[in-house]
């Protein structure tokens, strides 16, 4: 589908899009990871972009990045436009970084049409929307809708530093969250990459997403004894990932029989486990692993914990160890976008002659912590062969303007209609 005459320049959208791209770890491309020099970097580009559209800048106490552009009646309230510019590791180009590039495009565009909105609109880059180095993902939404707490807030990385610290150290400001939450956004968008193969194998345009997923990542530590792998006899080894490796195996089998079970959808992944000396002649001493489990029906996360804390149990004793932490990190609802919002995404489309279909989301996205706050709602647009979080994620350059061309479609119908209905 290649749409010409949309109401923005998709090729301006693109060269933000692969700028961003070259600001990565050079060793694991496509790397720029919340709180670090790199993302920091990609901040100062952005704010760079954000100052030439004319926007005026600034970080929440929450640390994210707003630009903003005043509306003809600013007592009508915001409508935002956002997404997040940091990665995974070792991810992929698009996943959040055309959502942002999207909300620049937006208000360039609207700059370019001379027409000034009666809202006020704002382009927001959310801080660490992935799950950063402290365990904990969506901060800066978090923040802005008063979901962030003491906590939270005293999580560590590795290196000991805690999330308070390090959202200081990007500008934002821990003892003075609650001016980071908001009140006056009548209406939140977010574009986003699908990261699923509905789109592209249907040869549709754009998805109007219904429902975003909710997520609980648990954190499970096991504490055998270290010991010499050749001189320690089996029976009195006290291995401790003889016992999280049973454990990852529970947690894929309770996945595929809740899913089974007639679930709409029930995920459950480690996608972190380390061991500890991590020495080919040491028996593991300390294992450490998180499970991020994700459904629409939150019943089924209740079930799936209680499966794993009874099986994680058991094999810590057929493994001699103890295990010693069992700790949900974080605890997400399954969220509903804004019905309001998605007929306005969809008409959006239409207006374009683009074709679209309602799609739930797999993914977390900020969107779901802004729903906390104002009428949210998302449009994906298809990404090749479904593939995210991995460096050959790839969008093509119409799909991501057609899909930021149905927001600006949307933006501009609901400036009138938020506007009548205060
Ligand atoms: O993990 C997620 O679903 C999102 O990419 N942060
Ligand atoms: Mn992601
Ligand atoms: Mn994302």
């Amino acid at each position: 589908m290649v749409k010409t005459n949309l109401p923005l320049d998709a090729d301006r959208l693109w060269a933000d899009v692969m700028a961003l791209a070259e600001i990565t770890d050079p060793q694991r491309p496509y790397t720029r990871r919340s709180f670090t020099a790199l993302f920091l970097e990609g901040r100062e580009w952005l704010v760079q972009r954000f100052n030439e559209a004319g926007l005026t800048t600034r970080i929440d106490t929450a640390g994210n990045l707003i630009g903003r552009m005043e509306g003809r009646n600013p007592a009508l309230g915001v409508i935002a436009i956002g997404s997040h510019s940091d990665t995974v590791p070792s991810g992929g180009r698009f996943d959040g970084i055309a959502g942002v590039a999207t909300g620049l495009e937006i208000v360039r565009a609207l700059r370019d049409s001379g027409v000034q909105p009666e809202h006020t609109i704002e382009v927001i880059d959310f801080l660490a929307e992935e799950p950063s180095e402290y365990g904990l993902s969506c901060v800066g939404s978090r923040g802005m809708t008063g979901s962030l707490d003491d906590k939270m807030l005293a999580l560590t990385e590795p290196g000991g530093e805690t999330l308070r610290d390090a959202l200081r150290r990007v500008g934002g400001d821990p003892d003075r969250l609650e001016l980071a939450k908001r009140d006056d956004i009548r209406a939140f968008l977010e574009l986003h990459i699908e990261q699923g193969i509905v789109l592209e194998s249907q040869s549709l345009d754009v998805g109007i997403v219904s429902s975003i997923v909710g997520i609980r990542r648990i954190e499970v530590i096991f504490q055998g004894e270290a010991d010499h792998a050749g001189t320690t006899p089996m029976a009195l080894r006290h291995d401790a990932l003889v016992a999280a490796a049973a454990t990852v195996s529970s947690v894929r089998r309770a996945a595929e029989q809740l899913a089974a079970g007639g679930a709409d959808y029930f995920v459950a992944t480690v996608g972190i486990l380390s061991v500890d000396p991590s020495a080919s002649n040491i028996v593991p001493g300390r294992c450490r692993l998180v499970i991020d489990a994700r459904t629409t029906q939150p019943a089924l996360t209740q079930r799936f914990v209680e499966i794993i804390d009874r099986e994680s149990t058991a094999h810590a004793m057929a493994a001699r160890v103890t295990r010693a932490t069992f700790a949900t990190l974080s605890d997400g609802p399954p969220v509903a976008c804004d019905p309001a919002l998605r007929t306005a995404l969809r008409e959006g489309a239409h207006d374009l002659g683009l074709s679209e279909i309602d799609l739930p989301s797999g993914a977390g996205h900020d969107a779901a912590f802004m729903s906390r706050i104002c009428p949210s709602a998302m449009i994906f647009v298809p990404c090749r062969a479904g593939k995210s979080h991995a460096p050959e994620e790839w969008a093509d350059r119409e799909a991501i303007a057609a899909g930021a061309a149905a927001i600006y479609q949307a933006v501009k119908a609901l400036d009138q209609s938020l506007g009548r209905n205060g």
